[in-house]
């Protein structure tokens, strides 16, 4: 394995375009921290960076939706996203914007020298316009089918489904964002990154290096479709203005800009440090290990294409490690922003500490796989884990502690088979912890940890040092020296997971930071002054968890509603009037076999006469339907349902006590037209 002198670690930029959710911090944010507060433990020098990714379409639209500048879009949510963050514990070293004037500068540079090498093509081609809104319609401003797999929400820039890169002309039925019409094609000019040109020595890297399963399979299916070349530059009036005078009025597309975040906000972090130019030792010295946190839907972008634009710049260090997380979802449903189905950070901040949260994103962290966020679940990692396991072990030694040894360390006498046990398991827990953060296997360690929680909470019922206390108290003294010790490598080992509760747990022993390596060899003396003991994590009550449930039931309920009130799309009269709707009388009904929704029809239109076939038969028998005066859409395309023809469709309302045909006012002939 590689030796490195530092580590750079990055986590995807949100957009600030909306409020975090529980998919985001576990896929790109909590792991990420976890792995930066470990190796601060370990004494490494590392930096930990991030920011707002404030360009681009995503946060456009949200500014057409609201009405709102983007700047105000940029401004609320920058603000709201980075106090929610320190809120649960990301410790960022810094967390940048990509609107500010070092980022605009770096990226525009990017731009700047690869078009100075001639790496860039130029070209007109022709892109979707919208003629309604008078505008070009990049990325997401257009939304349609997968070409790949069929998934009819895709955005212009992305499917989420797949996980493939789009163009939006790929999509099939495409639909403008912004006012529902079928895009036309305009010509437009843009700079693109032919991609396909350096391929082979993206190959060529990609393959001297070991990466996750999903982050292989991803690039692998990219490269073997052929890379191409991929516009970089778009029409938007928000973004970094492409450095070209002839480009006046285009913008970077934002994943051409965005990664390069990460570079600008290092270099505000050093700024800030008071060494400007500190941004390029890690930047730009081999000796830096790059580690990118991200969800999976992220992939191609740093694992090709960032990674391609900095060998073209040269002299910059490459990722080494890409720990891509696959998705969370909330009680077993996809979380949606668009339809309002998350638990959004800033709710649960609102009625639970951090801790808890953390532990059960990192227990059940998405990381091989999709997992499941439920709220039962949330609960009793809670009570049953950390309260019941962790909290109740900490608890009895440090009540007893007070209790019978004046809150001093007791000392420790010969120990027995069952302590020197302990002491091993306890011994060891560092490294073995340590090695499966270090190899971004959080699921794993957590689990390690809670294991010998509970060996120890079995050890205190063991050993029963309320008996000891009388007939044995050498024993029962180096029981509770044990217990202590446990204690404080405990405080150590779940820090980068549970830091609050972490500081907490070392202020009830009294005791100062330690370093991950040393805390074994590091035990309190015997003697040792404690500090007041409180209780670590509080029991949730099976009311609050209603109370979410209720809540997030609301939100999946409005969510089916407001699929059905949506407001559709505007026609105009030309459009509605080809649709041919006419009054038919029903001459003739009977029951279709084996169907027992269905009736079949025969109609008389004047002196037209056609069979349907309709869906009413548990609303209506058919002696009711003759005679019956209806109204039918009659240029519907012949269809067949359940094998019997039907020409036309007949129209009625849900209504709440069932189907009720729409019929018309008084004496009126059928087959006459309705406008
Ligand atoms: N803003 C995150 C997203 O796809 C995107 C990440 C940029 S990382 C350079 O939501
Ligand atoms: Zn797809």
């Amino acid at each position: 394995m590689k030796t490195f002198k530092r580590i750079l670690v990055t986590s995807a930029l949100p957009y600030a375009n909306g409020p975090l959710h529980l998919g985001h911090i576990a896929g790109a944010y909590l792991p990420a921290d976890i792995y930066v507060r470990y190796q601060r433990l370990k004494g490494r020098d590392v930096v930990y960076i991030c920011g707002s990714d404030e360009h681009g379409v995503p946060i456009t639209v949200t500014a057409d939706i609201e009405k709102i500048s983007p700047q105000d879009v940029v401004d609320r949510y920058h603000a709201m996203n980075k106090r929610d963050f320190e809120s649960l514990g990301i410790s960022f070293d810094n967390y940048s914007r990509t609107s500010l004037p070092v980022h605009h500068e770096t990226a525009q540079s990017f731009f700047t020298v690869l078009y100075n090498q001639g790496d860039l093509t130029v070209r007109t081609e022709r892109q979707f316009y919208s003629e309604a809104s008078q505008r070009y319609l990049p990325d997401r401003y257009v939304e349609g089918i997968c070409p790949h797999c069929r998934y009819d929400k895709a955005r212009g820039d992305q499917c989420d489904k797949c996980g493939k890169w789009l163009e939006p002309q790929q999509l099939v039925d495409p639909k403008s964002k912004i006012d529902g019409s079928t895009p036309v094609l305009k010509e437009t000019r843009h700079w693109y990154l032919p991609m396909g040109r350096f391929a082979d020595t993206w190959k060529a890297w990609f393959d001297s290096n070991k990466w996750k399963e999903n982050v292989r399979n991803y690039c692998m299916g990219w490269y073997n479709e052929g890379l191409g070349e991929r516009p970089i530059t778009r029409d938007l009036h928000w973004g970094v203005p492409v450095p070209l005078e002839e480009a006046e009025g285009k913008v970077l597309y934002v994943w051409f800009d965005a990664p390069i975040g990460y570079i600008s906000s290092t270099k505000e972090w050093a700024e800030n440090t008071g060494s400007p130019d500190r941004w390029k030792t890690y930047w730009c010295d081999v000796n830096t290990k790059l580690v990118h946190f991200i969800g999976k839907d992220n992939i191609v972008f740093h694992a090709i294409l960032f990674p391609m634009m900095l060998m073209r710049m040269g002299n910059y260090v490459l990722p080494d490690a890409i720990p891509a997380n696959e998705y969370l979802t909330i009680e077993g449903r996809k979380i949606s922003t668009s339809q309002n189905y998350a638990i959004w950070l800033k709710d649960y901040l609102k009625v639970f500490p951090p801790d808890p949260l953390r532990y059960t994103l990192a227990a059940n962290a998405p990381e091989g796989k999709d997992t499941d966020f439920s709220w039962k679940q949330f609960q009793s990692r809670n009570n049953d884990e950390l309260a019941d396991i962790l909290g109740n072990f900490v608890n009895r030694t440090l009540t007893f502690v007070e209790r019978y040894y004046k809150n001093q360390v007791p000392s420790r006498g010969t120990p027995d088979a069952m302590d020197r046990d302990l002491l091993k398991t306890i011994g060891t827990a560092p490294e073995q912890i340590g090695g499966q953060l270090e190899n971004f296997e959080v699921r794993n360690a957590v689990k390690t940890f809670m294991d010998i929680c509970r060996a120890a909470n079995k050890y205190f019922n063991d050993k029963a040092p309320w008996e000891t206390r009388k007939s044995d108290p050498e024993a029962c003294a180096t029981t509770l020296n044990i217990c202590l010790h446990v204690v404080n490598v405990l405080s150590m080992v779940m820090a980068p997971v549970l830091p609050f509760a972490a500081k907490k747990l070392r202020d009830m022993l009294n005791t100062d930071r330690a370093l991950w390596d040393d805390i074994v060899a590091q035990e309190l003396p015997a003697g040792h002054l404690l500090g007041k003991s409180q209780i670590l994590f509080e029991k949730i009550e099976d009311n609050i968890i209603d109370r979410q449930i209720e809540a997030l039931n609301a939100m999946a309920g409005s969510q089916e509603e407001s699929a059905e009130s949506e407001k559709p799309a505007e026609i105009d009269f030309d459009y509605f009037r080809q649709v041919q709707l006419k009054t038919a009388v029903v001459l003739e009904a009977e029951k279709v076999k084996g169907a027992d929704k269905l009736l079949k029809l025969q109609i008389g239109l004047g002196a037209e006469k056609r069979q349907i076939v309709a869906g009413v038969a548990q609303h209506y028998t058919p002696e009711e339907m003759i005679g019956k005066t209806i109204v039918i859409v009659a240029n519907l395309k012949p269809a067949k349902i359940r094998g019997i023809e039907s020409n036309g469709m007949l129209l009625a309302v849900r209504t709440e006590s069932g189907l009720r045909l729409v019929t018309a006012d008084g004496d009126v002939s059928p087959g006459l037209s309705i406008s």
